[in-house]
């Protein structure tokens, strides 16, 4: 297919990649169920796709990748910014006329014998004044089938970038040219070349060497958070790694609620969550990526730049997930999940026992007591088709934000909820967000692993500049801004059991942060922020001690005080980026606890 865009800027950097990377063919995608049809006969073909059983899972795939490709590479992840201090000390810094230079010459020739695919898609609904238009240009149809799931993809995006419009080039390398007659590997990769590189003043994405997720599907960590976190500080607005979802009480009101979580604390469960407590309903807008701009009104509007989720497999079931589970019934790319015997798919906790026989993430037979499904495997599946998808999750317009939930994975110390005091406070609560480690792959379990608003390695530029942001966001005149919260569903008690028991029971929580945003519940101030009042969160219909109900709300002074040395040290190593308002919540938070301890 050839190109339908009259886009100058478009149409020269296409011309320019075509002559950098020598493909055989150029292939202008426009998201048409034909050409999700044509990739996947190219990926059954080359052995990298296993078509499901079409009763079972209709229209569904499973892919396997190889063990050296299966999760984001933050170590050959940069953003290359023309100061070292503007990427800051979270990132990993290139010089760009350098990264440049490695990278035209790994690019170079890098799609001899294949096929560079043009994606043309918009991130956010086509046309909203929130979204935003990329273009992908890669040499993976695997790509380009999840794009179709992930993304807005075709014409209509060219249609509306039109002949003057601007978009951000993504380039995408699977970085192994094929030598004619040479039969390509079912995993393609060039796993000891990987780069992903961020040009945020530039406002480009280049990515070589890996095919899997965040590293390929340039939509998401690339775009949407790196380099729109860096638009949004330049345009005024926020690019954030948030859920947003729906809450409708039972008289009908609605509130919208984003939520920041670091990874392994169920930001897709609590998007989809189903209420335990009656007449109220949780929908879901998005569960990963929040873009939020003002409204004439000052309130946040947000919306959700995804079409679809690329959640997390092992763990998602019935009684985790319902509502994940039904939306990956058909149309849905599984990648590195356990392959059934009567072509269905499987993962740990899905079920409680496993299948007699199963072919394992590698392709062998499965053997008892090791991993089926890779812990990092996916599925792709559409947002329109998740059953609670609120109607609003594709309007334009976006939706208002009351509350925005920072959780983290805390065994002590962080209560169930604690409200900001204002606007500042609940700032320093997003730049406070750590969690306990319960996987190897970020070092020792158990160890703390800060990561201010989950945005640690999806920031694009100085995360203490990015704080700044945050603060003069609520500076804004006429600002409405959201009331934040800190959540934690992870304390522990003395025997290491967890207290509180989560997943729909969050409702309960949900719902005192409702009348807080619409003024009919009580709160008490502590030295922390505000709190529920006595049976402001009802317990007494669950099956909790006196001490863990007592321990859940109950303010931790002297883990607070230690903990406050620890966020003092952590905020040394921003230097002279760290806003002074952050130093002065430090201090305010130390003297409230002091003076509670009087
Ligand atoms: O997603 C989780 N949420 C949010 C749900 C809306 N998880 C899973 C985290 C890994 C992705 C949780 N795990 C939550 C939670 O609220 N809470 C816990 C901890 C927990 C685990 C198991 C039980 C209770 C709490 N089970 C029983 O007590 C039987
Ligand atoms: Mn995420």
């Amino acid at each position: 297919m050839s190109s339908s865009s009259r886009n100058t800027k478009l149409l020269n950097w296409v011309d320019e990649m075509v002559v950098l990377c020598q493909p055989d063919s150029v292939v202008w995608c426009d998201g048409t169920d034909a050409e999700w049809d044509a990739m996947w006969e190219l990926m059954l073909n080359s052995g990298t796709a296993i078509k499901l059983n079409e009763q079972k899972r209709p229209n569904s795939y499973l892919v396997r990748s190889i063990p050296a490709d299966v999760a984001r590479v933050e170590e050959r992840t940069f953003i290359c910014s023309e100061k070292e201090q503007d990427a800051g000390p979270t990132n990993n810094w290139a010089e760009p006329a350098e990264m440049h230079q490695t990278l035209n010459g790994l690019f170079s020739g890098c799609m001899k014998g294949r096929t560079l695919y043009v994606i043309p898609f918009s991130m956010g609904p086509i046309g909203s004044d929130i979204a935003q238009i990329g273009v992908e240009l890669t040499d993976s149809p695997y790509v380009v089938t999840n794009m179709h799931i992930m993304a807005r993809v075709g014409q209509a995006v060219l249609d509306v970038l039109g002949s003057e419009g601007d978009f951000v080039p993504c380039l995408h390398s699977v970085g192994v040219p094929l030598t004619s007659g040479e039969k390509d590997a079912p995993w393609p990769c060039n796993p000891d070349n990987r780069y992903i590189v961020h040009y945020p003043e530039t406002r480009e994405i280049w990515s070589f060497g890996s095919g899997y997720g965040g590293n390929a599907l340039l939509g998401k960590k690339c775009f949407a958070l790196r380099i729109a976190s860096s638009m949004a500080r330049d345009e005024g607005w926020l690019a954030e790694h948030m859920l947003i979802l729906k809450l409708t009480n039972p008289e009908g009101e609605v509130q919208y609620i984003a939520g920041a979580f670091p990874s392994a604390c169920g930001k897709t469960n609590l998007a989809m969550l189903t209420p335990t407590i009656p007449g109220w309903k949780v929908e879901t807008i998005g569960d990963d990526i929040c873009w939020m701009k003002f409204g004439e009104d000052g309130q946040l509007y947000a919306i959700n730049p995804e079409a679809g989720f690329f959640g997390v497999a092992p763990g998602t079931s019935m009684e985790s997930n319902a509502n994940a589970m039904l939306s990956m019934q058909e149309n849905t790319i599984f990648t590195n999940v356990a392959l059934t015997d009567d072509g269905d798919v499987w993962w740990e906790g899905m079920t409680e026992q496993p299948p007699a026989n199963l072919t394992d993430w590698k392709g062998n037979d499965w053997v008892a007591d090791t991993l089926a499904a890779h812990p990092n495997s996916r599925f792709t599946a559409h947002a329109a088709q998740c059953p609670v998808i609120a109607d609003e999750w594709n309007d334009p317009k976006g939706v208002p934000i009351s509350a925005i939930l920072m959780g983290g994975r805390r065994a002590s110390i962080v209560p169930l909820v604690t409200e900001a005091r204002d606007w500042n406070h609940g700032t320093f609560f997003g730049t406070i967000i750590a969690s306990e480690m319960t996987a190897a792959a970020f070092g020792e379990i158990g160890k703390l692993r800060r990561d201010p608003m989950a945005m640690l390695p999806f920031c694009g530029y100085n995360m203490a500049d990015y704080w700044g942001h945050w603060l003069k966001m609520g500076e804004k005149e006429n600002a409405k801004m959201p009331k934040i919260y800190y959540v934690n569903w992870f304390r522990k008690n003395e025997a290491g059991k967890f207290i509180w028991p989560g997943f729909g029971e969050n409702s309960r929580v949900l719902k005192w942060i409702f009348e807080r945003c619409n003024g009919t519940a009580d709160a008490v101030e502590t030295a922390i922020g505000n709190m529920p009042a006595t049976n402001g969160i009802d317990f007494s219909s669950l099956d909790l001690s006196e001490q863990d109900s007592v321990n859940l709300m109950h303010v931790d002074t002297d883990g607070w005080l230690a903990e406050l040395a620890g966020i003092e040290d952590y905020y040394t190593t921003f230097g002279d980026h760290l806003p002074a308002e952050l130093t002065a919540q430090v201090n305010e938070l130390r003297s409230r606890l002091l003076a509670s301890k009087q």
